[in-house]
């Protein structure tokens, strides 16, 4: 008799079971599905904490690109040195232990012969000016140094000045001051006749607390991005240099991006260098506003005399760049000129 109950089901029955089925399957259909899983994942890796400028470039660098691609791209971020830090960026990048890594030029001397142009005292006094110059040499000239990568845009630092544990009034009160810096920052001091301490930045909070520095050679957004305010109450205003950054992807992987992303990818290197020098050179005035209210530091410039001495010492650098360039095949006169013809035109 079981048999009968099993196989006997009502023609009603039988009826709004299949209604049911279709009404599920049309319920299925209609109903919003999450956004499509993005067709293609990239690791973007960077060296410092993640409120400081390189880190905030990246993450609206990101939103844009998944904006744009319409959720085709998902761009995971990883600040702080969480997938590659400062010494690594480069190499990992080029091996692909990351599709994407922000680089500071300057941790790397020798490496870059003719983008290190912008590590030269030439005088920037914005970082929208230097970024859109450094963007734009780039672009224009490509040069061989980066053919091991895809550069995705280029920006600088704010110009650096003298965050101190004591006031610096002269090139004397330099004098064998311990002060961390790198690549052509260092260099600056070492010819004003500091002791530089080179290391990235992200390493800077250490060797301050350690008392391995006495001040450092950057610009002033860190006050607030690393708290260097609380220990550095000292600011000299010197604007001897900005520091180039890159932000480079490994090349199989750009290459096995469909061409609307690539060009999405392209279309943003111009408009990212502008946007970060725009929000940096605001953030910088953010940073020296805040630290003055938080831990009353004080802000004077090198005065005139002192800067004209600086100035005048600092002119054998470019003179040693332009040496290093030209022996590997740039002609570093004309790239020189370009750079001044650049910031004539952007820097005012
Ligand atoms: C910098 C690097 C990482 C985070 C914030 C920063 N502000 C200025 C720089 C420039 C730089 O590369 C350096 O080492 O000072």
């Amino acid at each position: 008799m079981q048999a009968t109950t099993l196989t006997a089901m009502s023609p009603v029955r039988t009826l709004s079971l299949m209604l049911t089925a279709i009404a599920l399957t049309a319920i299925a259909c209609w109903w919003p599905t999450p956004a499509a899983a993005a067709e293609v994942s990239l690791s973007y890796a960077n060296f410092p904490p993640a409120p400081t400028f390189p880190c905030i470039q990246m993450e609206r660098w990101a939103k844009e690109v998944e904006t744009r691609t319409a959720g085709k791209v998902d761009i995971q971020t990883y600040p702080g040195s969480t997938l590659l830090g400062a010494k690594n960026m480069w190499s990992g990048v080029i091996q692909g232990q990351a599709d994407i890594g922000c680089i500071s030029l300057a941790y790397q001397p020798g490496v870059f012969p003719m983008m290190s142009v912008f590590e030269q005292p030439v005088g920037f006094t914005s970082a929208t000016a230097a970024s859109v110059s450094q963007w734009e040499l780039y672009a224009k000239r490509q040069p061989k140094e980066f053919a091991r990568v895809k550069v995705l845009t280029m920006f600088t630092s704010a110009p650096s000045n003298i965050m101190c544990k004591k006031p610096i009034s002269s090139l004397d009160d330099l004098k064998g001051l311990e002060i961390r810096a790198s690549g052509g920052a260092s260099k600056v001091l070492e010819l004003l006749g500091a002791t530089p301490v080179s290391m990235p930045a992200s390493e800077a909070p250490e060797a301050l607390q350690k008392g391995l520095i006495k001040g450092i050679l950057s610009s002033f957004d860190m006050l607030k991005d690393f708290n260097f305010a609380e220990h550095l109450k000292y600011q000299t205003v010197t604007n001897f240099v900005v520091y180039p950054f890159a932000v480079i992807m490994n090349l199989d992987s750009y290459n096995a991006l469909s061409p609307d992303v690539k060009k999405v990818l392209d279309e943003l290197g111009a408009e990212q260098a502008e946007w970060t020098g725009k929000y940096l050179d605001a953030h910088v005035r953010e940073s020296i506003e805040w630290s003055k209210n938080k831990y009353g530091i004080e802000v004077a410039q090198l005065p005139a005399a002192e800067a004209a001495k600086a100035k005048q010492k600092l002119t054998v650098m470019i003179d040693g760049w332009k040496t290093k360039a030209e022996a590997k095949g740039i002609a570093a006169d004309d790239v020189l000129a370009e750079v001044l013809a650049l910031k004539a035109k952007y820097d005012h």
